[in-house]
């Protein structure tokens, strides 16, 4: 069996615990082949130049840990600039946000040579290497640029816009173009994978083999929807612990005459958190009954502090909230609980049990995890009922979910109107046919399916060499 090689920006040792869904599904495989997991140390270093960090390993089982540091210019430049100003907000439709800065793209480029560079002495002949994430998108071509011929699969967790919003990306075809070094392209929905292949045929010119695989450059590429699911078993298993259980409990009795709805995200603007708030606001307006009887639970946790576009939707969110206290609250009442911080992960399914209405409602997310998890987390003999934005991957799966357009707020207050007082039977049978898709579509049927897809492709010949272009405007330095 091939040995596993896992690329992300940054990377958990996969026997611990708090490793989360995604590190616990790899950390299988690349236990069971005694792999490779490459990435970020996160550490911010003092002590390298630019694209110059050393390379450091340790053993984690039979995983081996390979990570590098970064300079502070290139933290600056490949991670809060590109990556995070202005991959993020364009691949989640906001070009509106997006600060698109020269110097960021340089940053880029040059962390994910030296992340080639740093990788390509470690791999081995028959490795099947996967990457993940918006961060990394250039990495196989850098890659192939060295030589390498490995067979390289790519997962973009977040979701692909439609073509004419990636080409005001200035350099988009460089960027689009980079995906063409890999074998196998995983997208969260069949939404992404149509704006993927729209791409592609009428900007880059590629040819539609069928199947899903395309051509171009000398290459063949294959691209399809691979909607990731979360670890059910590990999930059910933290619920019936007792932290999750007693957190639970205690809401319950503190809420007893009350209905909770609940929100967790982190604190990001595609989240759609504020838009959440102004809904609750017309559902207290326009349905008076809820008054003093429903109360919104809203985490919202720290994200990304130091990129401007999150400081003002912080500030934003602080004055709804108030705004939403100050007018409806009472001595004995309070419509909202915003928390600004962490909740430990122990904590969220008793705070998902203790819910009746789970409000998943961002305005464009890649799939989202915490709807997953609101529902594994349910009493199947009296669960509560998800509303979920129409916006988000897990749409496409969830469909006996609420669907609700967030950006709608007369709709969406409707729609959580309906959740509050669904009956028993309507809400027994949405939760089990839910249950059943969150189940069978779990965290490891989806690295199955992806692995399984990319060790069927048929590798490129490997004589057409990926060579990766300029961006536009020269070499970088
Ligand atoms: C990206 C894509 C895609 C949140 N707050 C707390 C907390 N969380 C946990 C949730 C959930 C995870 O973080 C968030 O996952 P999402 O999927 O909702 O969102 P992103 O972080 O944006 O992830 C997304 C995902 O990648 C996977 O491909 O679904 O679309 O954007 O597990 O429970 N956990 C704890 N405390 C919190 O306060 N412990």
């Amino acid at each position: 069996m091939s040995r596993l090689v896992v690329v992300s920006n940054r990377l958990a040792d996969p026997r611990k615990p708090a490793a989360g869904g995604l590190a616990v599904a790899l950390g299988d495989t690349l236990s069971r082949t005694g792999g490779l997991w490459f990435g970020w140390s996160g550490v911010v270093s003092e002590h390298c130049q630019p694209g110059e960090c050393q390379l450091q390993t340790r053993q984690a089982g039979r995983v081996t840990l390979a990570t590098v540091d970064l300079a502070a210019e290139d933290h600056a430049a490949y991670y809060q600039g590109y990556s995070n100003s202005v991959l993020w907000p364009v691949f989640h439709y906001r070009l509106d946000l997006a600060d698109m800065h020269g110097a960021y793209l340089d940053g880029y480029r040059r962390v994910n040579r030296m992340f080639a560079a740093k990788l390509l002495p470690l791999l081995q002949d028959d490795d099947i290497i996967w990457v993940h994430d918006y961060h990394l998108i250039p990495l196989a071509a850098e890659l192939r640029s060295l030589g390498c011929r490995q067979r390289i699969g790519f997962f973009l967790h977040i979701p692909v816009p439609p073509p004419l919003l990636l080409a005001a990306l200035p350099q988009h075809e460089w960027l689009m173009r980079a995906f063409f070094a890999y074998d196998l392209v995983g997208l969260q929905s069949e939404a992404d994978v149509a704006h993927f292949r729209r791409y592609m045929i009428n900007e880059a010119g590629a040819e539609d083999l069928g199947d899903g695989r395309l051509a171009a450059f000398s290459r063949e590429l294959r691209v399809g929807a691979f909607p990731i699911g979360i670890d059910v078993q590990e999930f059910e298993r933290l619920g019936r612990a007792s932290e999750a259980v007693q957190t639970c409990e205690a809401l319950r009795a503190e809420y007893a005459r009350r209905q909770l709805l609940l929100g967790i995200d982190r604190l990001d603007y595609s989240k759609g958190i504020p838009q959440r708030v102004r809904a609750f606001r017309q559902l207290l307006e326009k349905y008076p009954e809820n008054r003093h009887s429903a109360t919104l639970i809203m985490i919202a946790s720290p994200s990304r502090d130091d990129v401007m576009a999150y400081t003002d939707l912080r500030q934003e969110l602080e004055g709804l909230c108030g705004a939403i206290n100050g007018d409806y609250g009472d001595l004995d009442w309070m419509p909202l609980r915003y928390i600004h911080r962490i909740v430990a992960r122990r904590r969220v399914p008793g705070l998902c049990r203790a819910a009746r209405v789970g409000l998943v409602t961002p305005l464009r997310d890649g799939m989202n995890l915490v709807a997953k998890e609101y529902v594994v987390s349910q009493d199947p003999a009296d669960p509560g009922v998800l509303v979920l934005s129409r916006f988000a991957g897990a749409a496409e799966q969830l469909k006996d979910a609420l669907l609700v357009n967030p950006y709608d707020r007369e709709s969406m207050a409707d729609a959580i109107q309906t959740a509050l007082h669904m009956p028993l039977e309507e809400r027994q049978q949405r939760h089990a046919r839910l249950l059943t898709h969150t189940r069978e579509h779990d965290v490891h049927w989806w690295r199955r399916s992806f692995l399984q897809a990319l060790q069927g492709h048929e590798a490129n010949d490997p004589s057409t060499l990926f060579t990766p272009s300029p961006p536009p405007g020269g070499e970088p330095g």
